[in-house]
């Protein structure tokens, strides 16, 4: 079976981007791969963190990672932090990589814009997020489409230590969906959906409530022609719509533009809101369900363990070939 790993930063609610663009492949994928998936905590402190609402958020990820479908039967799910292994081989794999590569990606100039003084952390980022990937001899690795850069970072990695020391790394592939790759933010739909942008319209999280996601899907940006067809380039906003709408029925592309021709964007949003209302409801029942559980701790435990299991002999591999240790 093939290996998948992925994860989530414990930061703020998790929203559809998130859901559509990675956490629905999760669900998918451990039907029939071998799949572990992490709260990437140690990611989050590469910016300020409240270290009370840190640990909250912590929960909040595992418990929306079940409630979403995550089997701990078939999935190993865990808090990064748990398995020392991410934090050595972030060291070890720090020492293959170039400053020049680092500066290149997008996300640490996009954060790291307009301020005086960066953290390290984040500049670091994508080393550590490499370090997460080949920990596990991972074959696959879902996303969304704006972690393209670091899987292709994680390769280059991959590749130059294998060159350079002889086979030690798995050489892991990102999985991207069609249509849940990128979500964009509802006010502006040239940006992606964020955890971090200031308006809460511009994103639905998981556990918002309807008045919430009806006023954000309402008062969404479209454009002023008023039909509906899919074209991302002309018309972002009600494509966006559209792939939310494809993601959470049984309808496609197509089959939306058939049923709305001749309607406008009222009547769309409006079957959207309930699309997304009765979507997300099992998911809200089923967190609060799980939430303060000690059956979630007990998951996490038991995921650290059997994840620590595989970690170990991919490093001993990796620090041997270093020549580091005796
Ligand atoms: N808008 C999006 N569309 C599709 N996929 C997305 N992802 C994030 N935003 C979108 C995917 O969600 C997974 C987890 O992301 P993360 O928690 O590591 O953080 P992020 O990518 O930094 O999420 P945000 O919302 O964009 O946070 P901020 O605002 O802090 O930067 C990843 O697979 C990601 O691709």
């Amino acid at each position: 079976m093939n290996r998948v790993f992925s994860g989530v930063q414990p930061t703020g609610n998790i929203h559809l981007g998130n859901y559509l663009g990675a956490l629905k492949q999760f669900v998918e994928l451990q039907e029939d791969h071998d799949c572990i998936y992490c709260i990437v905590d140690l990611h989050a402190i590469t910016v300020a963190q409240d270290p009370k609402e840190l640990r909250e958020s912590i929960l909040d990820v595992a418990a929306l990672y079940l409630a979403v479908g995550v089997d701990p039967k078939k999935s190993i799910v865990f808090v990064q932090s748990s398995v020392s292994g991410h934090s050595e081989l972030g060291w070890l794999l720090t020492c293959s990589s170039y400053t020049g590569e680092l500066s290149r990606m997008t996300q640490f100039k996009d954060k790291g814009k307009g301020k005086e003084s960066v953290p390290t952390g984040l500049f670091m980022y994508p080393v550590l997020m490499a370090a997460d990937i080949l920990l596990y001899d991972t074959n696959v690795v879902p996303v969304g489409i704006d972690q393209k850069q670091h899987i292709e970072l994680t390769r280059d990695l991959c590749n130059r230590i294998n060159n350079k020391y002889g086979d030690t790394f798995v050489l892991p592939e990102g999985r991207y969906l069609k249509e849940g790759a990128k979500i964009m933010a509802l006010d502006d739909p040239t940006k992606k959906m964020s955890k971090s942008a200031e308006n809460p319209l511009s994103r639905i999280s998981l556990l918002d409530d309807e008045s919430k996601i009806k006023k954000a899907i309402m008062k969404a940006t479209t454009d002023s022609e008023g039909v509906i067809k899919f074209d991302m380039e002309k018309k972002p906003g009600i494509s966006n719509l559209m792939n939310i709408y494809v993601s959470f029925s049984d309808l496609s592309i197509e089959d939306i533009e058939k049923k709305y021709e001749g309607k406008g964007y009222g009547d769309f949003k409006k079957d959207l809101v309930t699309i997304v209302v009765d979507g997300l409801a099992p998911i809200k029942k089923r967190f609060e369900e799980i939430r303060h559980s000690d059956e979630l701790i007990e998951i996490l435990r038991d995921g650290a363990n059997r994840a620590n299991e595989i970690a170990v002999p991919v490093l001993e591999r990796f620090k041997n070939n270093l020549g580091v240790g005796i």
